[in-house]
């Protein structure tokens, strides 16, 4: 059985879940003979017996764990493996074991015993699959995974191979024009979990609000047995646990909540982020158990116009920045540490929101943004997007939105879409192309605006049409009229108002800032110091000031919450620094000026 839905791997009383996060050994194929591990079956045996292997943690990227420099550059193939074991009450006609990876960047094919039991091809998804006739039970088992980071310019995102005469001879090499380094490996939790041989595979909600009525849409789809022998009852329970709604029967129904809690942003509401829990349960007329599975669902209705995003029937103004998934040693690798110290930041600075930039980020990260009231730009992969828009590529770019949609649909953070970053949409072959996407895109949600951060000029632009939000990256007084912060003011309204111009629609500004050196200062302001980071931004302030006074600009959003890591170039001193935070999560000048402004425009509204 293959189902359609990736539900994230929740316990309950009829799932139980196994981590196998940990150390896993590590083994990368040669860069010039990248299907040897296939060729020699290294899957078929334990890595260990097919050549020297290394201690890799799970999850992490491998590429900052060791001091080898050709473990960090490693392009093409890398194999990971290790041993665990399977109880043998899990063997059972009643129950299926699956296996799921939250994200392996870029691609993957897993090997359980030695047997594939499946491939995957994009680096920030979940994949699973059922591994029930691939275990052995009460015993030791294998898996092996290869992953592979080559980008190429059919992969989302966008990448090529070249070859370079290095002083031992031609080597090949991964190029690519996104400013963040391609860390790659088993990044997000590795999990087996159970569910009875009849479970839900996937659930749907859409939310509305009537008065102080909550509309709960939901839909339920289950797999393993014939629609006419299963029956699937809901019931929805209050933040305290109390049950609102009890029993209802059907596949798709709409619950009524009367007196609604409704899911508000943060400092929008004193009790922000409501959650209730709708308990999903499917029985059979058979000998299989029941299966159980509780969704957090928030209530609450995003509606936009050509001026305005509004939540709950209240205007919105983002307060934020783009992010990365980022840190020392553990490179993209989930971290419960991090994303905890992120979100404290994030609530201490008082945003309200930020955009994925440039791909989706883990379903930990995302849970803690639909608890904290964090507005959410769900961003997929399309980073950097457009060299050849090939029909290839636009098949690609449909699939990484359609596996982003279905993962995240459910979440009432998620605010807005957003279909790419800086794509090169000058080009007039972006017109079509971004139609389609944008049509796909709609057909998936009609519930929520979509849009994309551009960076062509309002008048080369092609795509900004098919958006129903505009989002404009701009680094005045960085990329070009370096240390010219007096030029920023008029030219960031005049830009905004020429958007909104054009294409008569809300107009948001995603990425402006300045790479700044935590501890460097130089007065008066010069490039790079902490003191030019403040200045620049102060003057986008003014700007933001001015424009707040006009109906169609809804908010700002900072280049970048922290530094991270790019690709070696001389542009960047050990990685891209505009953070307002440093790599390791500590306040440069700048984070204290823009907790006084996000605190101050939160107490105004
Ligand atoms: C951009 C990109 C972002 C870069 C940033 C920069 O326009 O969207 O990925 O990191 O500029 O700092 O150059």
């Amino acid at each position: 059985v293959t189902g359609k839905g990736v539900l994230y791997p929740t316990d309950s009383e009829s799932r139980t879940v196994y981590y196998l996060d940990g150390i896993w050994n590590f083994r990368p194929a040669n860069e010039s003979d990248p299907d040897v591990g296939h060729r020699e079956g290294w899957y078929k045996q334990e890595l260990r017996k097919t050549g020297p292997t290394i201690p890799m943690p799970v999850p992490a990227s491998y590429n900052d764990i060791t001091q080898d420099k050709a473990i960090r550059d490693h392009v093409g193939v890398v194999w990971y493996d290790r041993t665990f074991y399977v109880p043998q009450a899990w063997n059972s006609n009643v129950t299926r074991i699956w296996l799921r990876f939250g994200g392996v960047h870029y691609a993957a094919e897993v090997f359980v015993n030695g047997k594939l039991v499946t491939r995957h091809a994009g680096g920030h998804i979940p994949f699973l699959a059922e591994v029930t006739s691939f275990l052995k039970y009460g015993q030791k088992n294998l898996i092996s995974v290869a992953v592979n980071n080559t980008l190429t310019d059919i992969t989302v995102p966008q990448g090529s191979v070249g070859t370079i005469h290095t002083d031992s001879g031609p080597k090949i090499f991964q190029q690519y024009k996104f400013d963040f380094f391609n860390y790659a490996g088993i990044h997000r939790p590795v999990v087996l979990y159970t569910t009875p041989s009849v479970f839900v595979d996937d659930i749907s909600v859409k939310t509305n609000i009537y008065d102080d009525t909550g509309v709960i849409e939901y839909s339920v789809s289950v797999e393993g047995g014939s629609a006419n022998h299963t029956t699937v009852s809901v019931s929805l329970l209050d933040r305290d646990g109390n049950y609102v709604i009890r029993d209802v029967v059907g596949h798709q129904e709409n619950l009524k909540v009367p007196q609604a809690r409704l899911w508000w942003p943060y400092l929008m509401d004193p009790e922000p982020a409501y959650l209730y829990t709708l308990e999903v349960r499917t029985t059979t007329d058979s000998e299989v158990p029941e299966d159980v599975y509780r969704l957090p669902v928030g209530i609450r209705k995003v509606e936009w116009s050509n001026k305005t995003v509004k939540i709950n029937g209240k205007q919105i103004y983002i307060r934020g920045f783009g992010r990365h998934e980022d840190s020392a040693i553990r490179g993209k690798g989930h971290d419960f540490p991090l994303i905890a110290r992120d979100y404290n930041l994030i609530k201490w600075i008082g945003a309200n929101a930020y955009r994925t930039s440039h791909y989706p980020y883990s379903e930990e990260i995302m849970d803690f943004a639909d608890r904290e009231g964090i507005m959410i730009i769900d961003e997929c992969p399309a980073v950097d997007i457009g060299f050849g828009f090939k029909d290839d590529l636009l098949e690609a770019h449909r699939t990484a939105l359609t596996s982003l949609h279905r993962r995240d649909k459910n979440r009432p953070s998620v605010i807005m879409w957003s279909v790419a970053n800086e794509a090169l949409t000058a080009l007039p072959q972006a017109k079509a192309y971004f139609h389609a996407i944008a049509n796909h895109m709609r057909i998936l949600d009609s519930s929520r605006p979509i849009t994309m951060a551009i960076n062509a000029q309002h008048d080369t632009d092609f795509a900004g049409q098919f958006m129903d939000v505009i989002s404009f990256n701009r680094y005045n007084a960085w990329y070009f009229n370096s240390g010219r912060t007096d030029t920023i003011t008029q030219n960031v309204i005049q830009e905004a108002q020429n958007w909104h111009k054009k294409y008569n629609k809300p107009v948001l500004m995603t990425e402006y800032g300045a790479d700044t050196i935590a501890g460097l200062h130089l007065s008066p302001e010069y490039i790079w110091s902490e003191e030019y980071q403040v200045n620049l931004l102060s003057k986008h302030f003014e700007a933001f000031d001015q424009l707040r006074n006009e109906s169609f600009f809804i908010g700002e959003m900072i280049w970048n919450f922290a530094d991270f890591n790019t690709a070696q170039t001389f542009i960047r001193v050990g990685g891209n620094k505009k953070g307002i935070f440093t790599r390791d999560r500590q306040p440069k000048s700048s984070a204290h000026l823009v907790r006084n402004r996000y605190w101050t425009i939160a107490a105004e509204l």
